[in-house]
């Protein structure tokens, strides 16, 4: 359907004046609206990936709702000039509305340690900010979300079985380095089942394109991308970050000599992290925090392959092989994240 008829659908102030396809997520198809004295992020939502549309809205005006209600910065969601939280199109696509931040900015990568400091920061207060939010009334909205193990016996092992042929040729090495890493997987689970460990409202997507800075100043404006707000564990978070913007190359690089771990970035996010998340953690989430950077590389490995080996149905590309550019990728940066684990843990142990 016509994006302007949809946009026509939402309660939106002022002309629409031009619409445009917008930023880098692998998920939703996201728009930029300019209304003249206003400006709206129009998104496709993808039900593909989130079967709930209903369930995951409700989670988003209530996580945004709360946020705002405690005077923290976040999205503001627009519903429908019927009410609705999002519109459903003929074509049986939903789509869903919020004011764009003026003045914002996202990046995909950190030109400075600086720069990605202040988005551990932001992402260690986003956690906060949710310490105290009713977790019981948020739904999964995918379920297993980083249960990697879980994703490995359910969704790994029979890709191999279904997958095709001659993709399956094209990974054999990707394959079996999966298969040799995967007793990542089990590490935390005597942790988590005893509660050292603890479950918390995490945000489970925190790549750095993920925030929106200030394009003048810098600064941390808010955290975007509520879709996965879910009980979850704080290293995660963490760890998902590291992976994103601590390596020194893009996600789908493919000179893999270039790919690796910058350790003034692991640096800088844990001191920005830590400065806001620091007090409440455990000490064994603290511990675990590089342990969290290793699971997160090597479950995003295993998923880029995964959705490789069954026709690329889950994360968006832009050539055939991007999913397995981007497995390859990962598993070069958890090989060098593997060889500084040493160095990650002096690191957490010397920010006080
Ligand atoms: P996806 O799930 O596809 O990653 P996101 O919600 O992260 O969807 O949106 C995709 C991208 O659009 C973001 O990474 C960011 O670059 C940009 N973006 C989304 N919302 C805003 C906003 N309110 N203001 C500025 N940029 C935004
Ligand atoms: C997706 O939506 P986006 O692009 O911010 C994915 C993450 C992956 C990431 C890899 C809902 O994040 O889990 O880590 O791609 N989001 C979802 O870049 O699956
Ligand atoms: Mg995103």
């Amino acid at each position: 359907m016509d994006i302007k008829s949809i946009i026509a659908q939402f309660a939106t102030e002022g002309e629409l004046l031009s619409v445009k396809p917008f930023g880098s997520g692998h998920i939703n198809r996201t728009y930029f609206a300019d209304c003249g004295e206003k400006q709206y992020v129009i998104q496709q939502i993808n039900s593909g990936v989130f079967k709930d549309v209903d369930a995951l809205m409700k989670n988003v005006f209530a996580v945004t709702e709360y946020l705002n209600r405690s005077g923290s910065r976040t999205l503001t969601f627009i519903r429908s000039t019927d009410g609705a939280d999002y519109v459903t199109a003929p074509d049986g696509n939903y789509y869903r509305a919020y004011e764009f931040v003026p003045g914002s900015v996202s990046y995909d990568a950190a030109d400075t340690p600086e720069l990605f400091k202040k988005s551990g920061a932001a992402f260690g207060r986003f956690q906060q900010q949710l310490g105290a939010f009713p977790a019981e009334t948020l739904t999964e909205t995918i379920p297993h979300f980083h249960d990697s193990s879980w994703r490995y016996t359910n969704e790994f092992v029979p890709a191999l079985a279904k997958a095709d042929a001659a993709r399956k040729t094209a990974c054999g090495d990707e394959i079996s380095f999966v298969k040799q890493h995967c007793d990542l997987f089990s590490v935390l689970t005597p942790y988590v089942n005893s509660g050292r460990i603890p479950q918390r409202v995490t945000h489970n997507d925190t790549k750095l394109n993920n925030v929106l800075f200030d394009s003048l100043t810098d600064e941390c404006l808010c955290v975007i991308d509520l879709d996965t707000i879910m009980p979850g564990l704080a290293l995660f978070d963490f760890g998902d970050s590291i992976r994103f913007g601590a390596s020194t190359a893009a996600e789908d690089e493919t000179d893999l000599s270039k790919v690796a771990l910058n350790l003034d970035y692991f640096r800088a996010y844990a001191e920005g992290f830590l400065s806001e998340a620091g007090a409440t953690l455990t000490a064994d989430e603290r511990r675990f925090l590089p342990h969290g950077a290793l699971q997160m590389t090597m479950e995003c490995g295993m998923r880029f392959l995964t959705d490789y080996l069954l026709g690329d149905h889950y994360f968006a590309i832009a050539c055939p092989a991007h999913n397995l550019d981007r497995a390859r990728n990962q598993f070069a940066l958890l090989s060098d994240m593997l060889r500084k684990q040493n160095e990650m843990q002096q690191i957490i142990d010397s920010i006080k």
